[in-house]
């Protein structure tokens, strides 16, 4: 065939390529033996590539995926154009393998106050590739084969496949709504946990318990008394933490962020999560960073030398500016802390108008920039498919991008799979947005509503 094509090798590719896709080729090639790791059995599909490509796909306004479409504050952005622009050579090439000196100096002055620790920056500092790397490191450093690790449902999503690829267990236990007062809005702590049935998830084999306060997706805020029944079973159970606190500037109506590393005996025990992305409103820089004690962090050492390495140097360099920016205004009125805080919350009021207009019951989050919502008044707009794989809401959000041109996250993606189905009524939005996003998508929430009761 080629010979009669009179194509060069390449060039009969390029043609096969273009005219049937690479997929072609790759089908015809065949092993004899299992392609695909065991570990990643059941892992291929994942909510943010498939939601991502929808909201490219359609014109729609994105409260999906959260990040900003606001500018980074500029003490942030001139930070960064002076690393890739500035006078500092070195600022383009590799940097400390851990942490880049200056960051992890910063982070260590920044977060020793806050944990009530003396902080080592060369050996209780770790810098990874967002936090996404941070929770890759802590599992695959310290779940082995065997191992339970409970997860806190609802959780973000990554925490399920990151536990099987380590050879853990994952072990659910859920979050359950109270009933709000009547004709009053529920609020994300209302969702609280049954101390009994968190307890019965501890055994010999728990290795760790996740935590992420506040919750993506639910937008709680753990209390202290909450926090400490979790930190009692840790240490009760000798059971590790990783607590995920991205969202921790993220609070609202006066609530206080707790971090259970500084509770008694968890110190020890914790590695404590956080993201440049989240913090400073630049999810593309990709900068994250794990705190805690020398005898579990040179354990993340050893996968992060062996994964990435290390973290873009300019990127770290940033951070380590605006860190130090905060430092000097910590808790002024001026603090981009205070300031991201208090603009946040006024979106989320905005959102839970606009909600509510459009016929949906919002669960108001004291914390992050998600915020659930019950859609079930306008389920009827999409047939229930009871035999369907797909869960509901996934459904109802790939019909409402493309008919209402509106994107959110299904909320039955931060379930584990036995319990998918139990909270498809729901969906989340993102308002981390500028306000004519946030307009538009109450214009098409406010027009649904109208086609569907009439003037
Ligand atoms: N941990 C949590 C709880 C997160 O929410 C994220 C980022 N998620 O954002 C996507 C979304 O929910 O819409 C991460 C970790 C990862 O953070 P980073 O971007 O720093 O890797």
């Amino acid at each position: 065939m080629l010979r009669r094509s009179g194509l060069s090798l390449g060039q009969y590719f390029l043609r096969r390529k273009n005219r049937a896709g690479f997929s072609w080729y790759l089908n015809k090639t065949k092993m004899s033996r299992p392609i695909q790791a065991r570990r990643l059995e059941g892992l291929d599909k994942n909510v943010w590539v498939e939601f991502v490509k929808l909201a490219a796909t359609y014109p729609a306004v994105n409260l999906g995926q959260g990040f900003p479409d606001l500018p980074p504050p500029d003490f942030a952005k001139e930070a960064f154009v002076k690393a890739v622009g500035g006078e500092n050579i070195m600022l383009h090439q590799y940097t400390r393998v851990f942490g880049h000196p200056a960051l992890v100096t910063i982070l260590a002055r920044f977060f020793g106050k806050l944990l009530g620790q003396e902080l080592d920056p060369l050996t209780n500092v770790l810098v990874t590739v967002g936090a996404y790397e941070a929770l890759f490191c802590c599992f695959q450093a310290l779940v082995d084969e065997g191992d339970e690790v409970i997860l806190i449902e609802p959780y973000f999503d990554c925490y399920e496949p990151m536990a099987k690829m380590a050879g853990g267990t994952p072990v659910f236990v859920q979050l359950r709504p109270k009933a709000a007062g009547a004709g009053k809005l529920m609020s994300s702590g209302d969702w609280q946990l049954d101390p009994a049935e968190l307890a019965s998830r501890f055994t010999k084999r728990t290795k760790a318990i996740v935590l992420n306060s506040p919750n993506n997706p639910l937008g709680k805020v753990f209390r202290r008394e909450e926090m400490e029944f979790i930190a009692d079973l840790c240490v009760k159970h000798d059971v590790l933490c990783f607590s995920d606190e991205v969202y921790e500037w993220l609070v609202y109506d006066g609530k206080e962020h707790i971090r259970i590393a500084s509770l008694p005996g968890m110190w020890d025990r914790t590695i404590t999560i956080g993201s440049a992305g989240k913090t400073f409103s630049t999810t593309g820089w990709k900068v994250g960073w794990t705190l805690g004690p020398d005898h579990l962090l040179k354990h993340l050492r050893t996968v992060h030398q062996n994964a990435v390495y290390h973290c873009p140097t300019a990127a770290q360099e940033a951070v380590a500016q605006a860190f130090q920016r905060e430092l000097d205004h910590y808790g002024k009125p001026d603090s981009y802390f205070v300031q991201l805080a208090q603009e946040m919350q006024q979106k989320r009021d905005w959102l839970v108008q606009s909600l509510i207009a459009g016929g949906m019951k919002p669960i108001i989050p004291e914390g992050t920039y998600f915020m659930m919502a019950d859609y079930s008044e306008l389920k009827s707009e999409v047939p229930d498919l009871p035999d369907s794989e797909e869960p509901y809401d996934s459904r109802f959000i790939k019909w409402m991008i493309k008919n209402k041109g509106l994107v959110a996250i299904p909320v039955s993606a931060f379930y584990g799979t036995p319990h998918k189905r139990n909270f498809d009524h729901l969906i989340r939005f993102c308002f981390v947005k500028e306000e004519a996003t946030l307009k538009a998508a109450d214009d098409i929430l406010r027009r649904w509503r109208l086609e569907k009761t009439g003037p």
